[in-house]
């Protein structure tokens, strides 16, 4: 073995409690490592993390991008066309998506969402305490999120459930796993039934992906598994992308001081909690053929686990990555990934934080943590169970 082997467990519970105080232990180790607890090479440096997911030839999606190698085990679903598979098939998928998530009906979207987070921020600085994830992460994604889709009216709160179960999905069979599977049937059942045509309404997205079915872009079946992926990557993501956003000022009070003297500085500090906050901590691809890296060979059909959440905290590209400093430029980070699999939902996930911060800046003159915030663990997102925080009105 021509790799530092380390016993390290990154779906340990007590890892995934506190991820970023184990990263610089895997970042150390060197540019590959194996990680014996788990049977798989592991990266989490950003020179290595952000060329493999750039090389989607090697480092393949195919074969799953979770712990289970779909050539060997049967997937806990249908895979996805997008986020579990390779050109040319993903191009396909992946390019009548795109024109379906364009930014045109995003930016046609965006006035009332702007008024829904006033209206939502209005009423958490008229409370003055609140548990912002309940509060505000949660609230806003699931009032804007499946009127974009153009989902059905009941139901929404199978969506969060449904996301943790994916996520979830992507690391081993482990207590966690159980645990949010055990109560799966229900939220599976709402998703599978809230996927066909016949439940979506005109002029969302949902019905979109069915219209380029129409026009022979895709089959009917490939259609509902695409509405799939919207449902399964878009609620929990910005979920804990708004979060980990009132989380980093809540952590670092001088931000929000520089933030409201210059409102320029809103998209960077957008851009700065993704790279901080590491909503999505990790994926895996599998090798496509024998990898000659870092002085030795990961063989073909190896899995990888890619450390995106330490590849942005690595102080080998940031200068001190552990502060959260939105003068930055986080530009570049993984926290979306990278390349061809790069996140779909970006500019949903952005617009909605965009949304939620404008509507904080004038109102909230600052955001004190008045308690611990605390973990929901999960084998691939940095979560948030609870966030409680004063918002002293401005
Ligand atoms: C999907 C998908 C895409 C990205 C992330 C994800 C559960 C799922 O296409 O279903 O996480």
């Amino acid at each position: 073995m021509s790799f530092p082997a380390l016993a390290i467990d990154p779906f340990d519970e007590g890892f995934l409690a506190d991820p970023h105080a184990h990263h610089s232990a895997l970042r150390d180790a060197g540019p590959v490592v194996w990680l014996d607890a788990i049977g798989c090479y592991g990266m989490a440096r950003f020179a290595e993390v952000q060329p493999a997911l750039k090389d989607w030839q090697t480092y393949i999606s195919g074969r799953g991008v979770g712990l289970a190698d779909f050539a060997r085990e049967e997937p806990w679903r249908p895979p996805s066309l997008l986020l579990e598979t390779d050109p040319p098939l993903h191009d396909r998928t992946r390019g009548l998506m795109n024109k379906v998530a364009s930014l045109a009906s995003l930016r046609e979207a965006m006035p009332a969402w702007r008024a829904r987070a006033a209206e939502l921020v209005e009423e958490c600085v008229a409370r003055g305490r609140i548990e912002a994830v309940d509060a505000l992460a949660e609230a806003f994604p699931l009032r804007v999120f499946p009127e974009l889709i153009g989902l059905r009216e009941d139901g929404h709160e199978n969506l969060i459930p449904y996301g943790t179960i994916a996520f979830n999905g992507f690391g081993p069979q482990n207590r966690l796993l159980r645990e949010s599977m055990a109560n799966a049937a229900a939220a599976t059942a709402w998703v599978n039934d809230s996927c066909q045509r016949a439940r979506l309404k005109p002029g969302g997205w949902g019905m979109a992906v069915y219209e380029a079915a129409d026009r022979g872009e895709c089959s009917e079946e490939e259609a509902y598994r695409l509405v799939r992926s919207f449902l399964t990557a878009g609620v929990d993501t910005t979920v804990n992308g708004i979060a980990n956003l009132v989380h980093a000022f809540a952590c670092f009070p001088a931000e929000w001081d520089k933030l409201r003297a210059d409102r320029s500085l809103a998209k960077r500090a957008i851009e700065e909690s993704l790279r901080w906050g590491g909503v999505v901590q990790t994926f895996f691809r599998t090798t496509s053929r024998d990898v000659d890296i870092a002085g030795g060979t990961i063989p073909e059909g190896s899995k990888v686990l890619l450390f995106l959440a330490a590849a942005n905290r690595d102080p080998r590209k940031w200068d001190n990555p552990d502060r959260f400093d939105i003068s930055r430029n986080a530009g570049g980070h993984v926290g979306f990934g990278f390349g061809i699999h790069q996140c779909l939902g970006q500019m949903v996930a952005r617009l909605e934080m965009e949304a939620v911060l404008d509507a904080l800046i004038p109102r909230v003159a600052a955001i004190r943590a008045t308690g611990p915030a605390q973990i929901r663990l999960n084998n691939t997102l940095h979560a948030l169970a609870s966030v409680p925080v004063e918002l002293v009105p401005a």
